[in-house]
């Protein structure tokens, strides 16, 4: 049955994946398709959101306990699902979300080793039943994500990890795709921004024609 309400859609992947690159090019498709369109991202998007995301991305707190990071990242999110996702969601708006809690999953469960079952627990008390509608993951080797991302600005807190953190963010990334296949589209962010681009386009396509169809 169809929700008489917006859509969730969220975009994920480690470092380098061209989400940024990507996300404005989705924002387009929704747009042409005729949906009103919200965009944002986490950690972030409200006003004390983007306070705590200072916290997390800072280098002020270089030795943040697992833990705290990781409650951190849901009273962000709480924030945010209440300031700005359901009221959205319920105005009919599609919310396009550059990352959510896949990103805890894989961020703090997978690279972390914090596990999936306090991400649960946290997620089920933040969230109740929200859930994205689609996830469309950009999946890329950590190396060519890497150099990308070297080309750019000064590495934030995350961006200072080992190789070994994004592989276990990528192998995370990659069950959660492996657990929801309907959900979680995975992309091949190797490509050139073309091939990418087309891929989501198709992706796009596919779930504009469920929902509409
Ligand atoms: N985090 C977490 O741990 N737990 C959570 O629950 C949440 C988040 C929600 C901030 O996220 C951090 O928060 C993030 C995880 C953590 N870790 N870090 N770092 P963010 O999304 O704001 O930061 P980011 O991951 O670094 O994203 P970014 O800076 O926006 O990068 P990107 O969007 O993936 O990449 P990009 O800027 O689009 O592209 C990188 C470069 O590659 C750029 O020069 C592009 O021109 C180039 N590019 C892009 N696509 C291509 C292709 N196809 N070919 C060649 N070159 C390309």
């Amino acid at each position: 049955m169809k929700r008489n309400s917006g859509r969730f859609i969220t975009v994920e992947g480690g470092e380098g994946a061209g989400k940024s690159s990507n996300l404005s090019f989705i924002q387009g498709l929704l747009e042409a398709a005729g949906k009103t369109v919200l965009f944002t991202r986490e950690p972030g998007g409200t006003s004390l959101g983007e306070e705590i995301r200072e916290l997390l991305l800072g280098h002020k707190h270089t030795g943040m306990a697992d833990d705290t990071e990781l409650l951190l990242m849901f009273a962000a999110r709480a924030e945010h699902i209440h300031q700005k996702i359901l009221p959205s969601l319920s105005e009919g708006a599609w919310v396009l979300c550059d990352r959510f809690t896949d990103a805890s999953y894989a961020y703090q469960g997978a690279g972390r080793g914090l596990g999936q079952e306090r991400i649960a627990a946290l997620e089920a008390f933040v969230q109740g039943d929200l859930r994205p509608d689609l996830t469309l993951l950009l999946d890329l080797p950590v190396e060519i994500g890497l150099a990308r991302a070297g080309a750019r600005s000064e590495p934030d807190r995350f961006e200072r990890e080992q190789n070994r953190f994004f592989e276990a963010v990528r192998q995370g990334y990659l069950e959660i795709a492996a657990r929801e296949p309907e959900r979680v589209r995975v992309i091949n962010a190797s490509q050139s921004l073309d091939d990418v681009q087309s891929q989501i386009e198709r992706v796009v396509a596919d779930f504009l024609e469920a929902e509409d169809g």
